[in-house]
């Protein structure tokens, strides 16, 4: 089961590359990065998000004089560069060099937030110590310093981020593509809470050295909280090695769940920037059940997104 999987994600991946990157097999990401297991944060990379001495401490206190540190003002959104609401019923929707590449997850008419279309994600079901992926990548276009992303996520009543350790899964990544080599790069990630609801964290890079996890949200999504749910994230790179002012930024329904503007998220010389995403992935804990992730109406900006 195991390897049937594996080989199904190596030939997703395989094929996504002569659309991302040339055919560049070299830049394998996920499979020359880890073995074909996604790209996964080590599951012992560094302590749990409730270990609150993984913040840096050499970090000064948030800067909350950063201007674009804050979300827009309701209603007065910029033009995003890229939205779509998968009406097209496909992912050919390219919008200002943007575009859906490498993914593992198709459009459905099964449930949406907006019209009739979503993309589905499907986990599971796993047996124990299985994992499963289900990941949609989006090349940027460009290199980015700073960048805004929205979309409606749908959690159903089934989900349940089970205990099979390594538990955490992927939510969100933005790196310096590609994920093998990365320059830039910071992941969302979600952990187990003991079998129910998962725990948001975010970890980052300094210079292509992970560090720990940090700023934990417990509860941050449950299966007893089902529904969509309104996603805004905002994250900036440091603006040097030593700027200390590098921006992560996440609301659920509006509500701040992470607020970091103090990280040190320098990618190195040259590559301090990011050019590629992907939402959801791998997720080394499994699903017992079938347990089926929508999302809609996805925006990309350059400038502040209302959360
Ligand atoms: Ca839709």
């Amino acid at each position: 089961m195991a390897n049937r999987h594996l080989a199904w994600a190596l030939l997703l991946v395989a094929t996504g590359l002569v659309a991302c990157e040339g055919g560049a097999l070299e830049d394998a990401g996920p499979v020359a990065d880890d073995g074909g297991r996604g790209p996964v944060d080590p599951p012992d990379a560094g302590p749990r998000p409730d270990d609150a001495s993984a913040r840096d401490a050499a970090s000064p206190a948030p800067d909350a004089s950063r201007p674009d540190a804050g979300p827009a003002d309701a209603g007065v959104d910029a033009p995003p560069l890229f939205s779509d609401d998968f009406e097209s019923g496909d992912l050919g929707h390219s919008e200002n060099g943007v575009e859906w590449c490498c993914n593992s997850v198709s459009v459905s008419d099964e449930r949406a937030r907006s019209g009739r279309y979503s993309l589905r994600f499907s986990f599971g079901p796993d047996g124990p110590g299985e994992d499963s992926w289900a990941e949609q990548r989006v090349a940027l276009g460009r290199p980015m310093t700073d960048i805004w992303v929205s979309y409606a996520l749908y959690v159903p009543a089934n989900y349940a981020h089970r205990d099979d350790s390594p538990s955490n899964n992927k939510f969100f990544a933005l790196y310096h593509a590609p994920y093998s080599r990365s320059g830039f790069s910071m992941n969302f990630t979600l952990w187990s809470q003991g079998g129910g609801p998962s725990e948001l964290a975010t970890t980052y890079a300094y210079e292509r050295v992970w560090g720990g996890h940090v700023a934990a949200r417990a509860d941050f999504m449950s299966g007893t909280d089902p529904g969509w749910k309104q996603i805004t994230m905002h994250i900036a790179a440091e603006s040097g090695p030593e700027g200390r002012d590098g921006v992560i930024q996440l609301w659920r329904d509006g509500e701040s769940m992470i607020d970091i503007r103090d990280a040190r998220s320098w990618g190195g010389e040259g590559t301090n920037f990011f050019d590629e995403a992907y939402i959801l992935g791998w997720s080394n804990s499994g699903f017992t059940e079938h347990t089926v992730l929508f999302v809609d109406d996805v925006r990309i900006s350059e400038t502040p997104l209302t959360p």
